[in-house]
């Protein structure tokens, strides 16, 4: 791709462009991320399930580097992030969901008919919240010393991916041609669940698993995606 792969602080982010193939000037949006987070998955995939992967240009963030212009980008320093070409950063991945649906022309990943609508952003909530669940876990034994950890908490923590994968097992969403914003962000939580959970949520839950393996045969960049454990 030819943009600049210089880091960028907030001010030096202007409008950057590159001819595609077949001659057509793209604005390219750079997207914070890391490779084995489930919520910049979710843009990644959401990107490219609306043909917009040419213009979002990935940069690896170092959420531990008190230099790294995330903490400029985003106040909460978390990923993602999605910088613009006039150098607006929309976050956090819900938002970056709606923006690239809005650019796409709408109604592609978040239904415009109100009930679809709102049963896609109930589930996208329900996931996340497993994935807010299951990072909590993660950062529990990254960041807090052996001896000052609660298992009250993380058992809380498992508990809520326990009752939102229970709930999605007994009746499992089906699957549209174009994934919605809630079936991009399940596969998101299964994908995290092998990666970072020990593939434990696969021996209780049948029906979840041969929808992940819809999910996966459908959509390439669920795939492409994926980090290794
Ligand atoms: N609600 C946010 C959650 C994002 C999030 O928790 N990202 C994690 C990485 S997977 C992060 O940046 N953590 C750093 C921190 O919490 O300081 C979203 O949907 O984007």
């Amino acid at each position: 791709m030819n943009v600049s792969t210089r880091c960028p602080t907030a001010a030096t982010i202007i409008r950057r462009r590159h001819v595609a193939a077949g001659g057509r000037i793209l604005f390219v949006m750079i997207l914070r991320y890391s490779p084995s987070s489930p919520f910049a998955r979710k843009v990644r995939i959401a990107g490219s399930v609306l043909g917009l992967a040419d213009e979002i240009e990935v940069r690896e963030t170092d959420l531990n580097d008190p230099a790294d212009p995330i903490r400029v980008q985003n106040p909460l320093g978390k990923i993602p992030a999605l910088v613009l070409d006039d150098g607006t950063v929309y976050y956090d991945s819900r938002v970056i969901l709606e923006y690239l649906d809005h650019l796409a022309g709408g109604g592609r990943i978040i239904p415009s008919d109100a009930l679809a609508r709102f049963a896609a952003l109930r589930m996208q909530s329900l996931c996340d919240g497993m994935l807010d669940a299951g990072v909590l876990i993660v950062y529990e034994s990254r960041y807090r010393p052996a001896d000052k950890r609660v298992d009250g908490w993380v058992g809380r923590q498992s508990d809520k991916i326990a009752r939102g994968l229970a709930a999605l097992e007994q009746s499992p969403p089906p699957l549209d041609p174009v994934p919605h914003v809630g079936q991009i962000a399940l596969a998101c939580v299964l994908g995290y669940g092998d990666l970072r959970l020990g593939g434990r949520w696969r021996k209780d839950h049948p029906r979840l698993v041969a929808w992940h393996d819809t999910f996966a045969a459908q959509v390439p960049s669920f795939a492409e995606t994926k980090v290794e454990a």
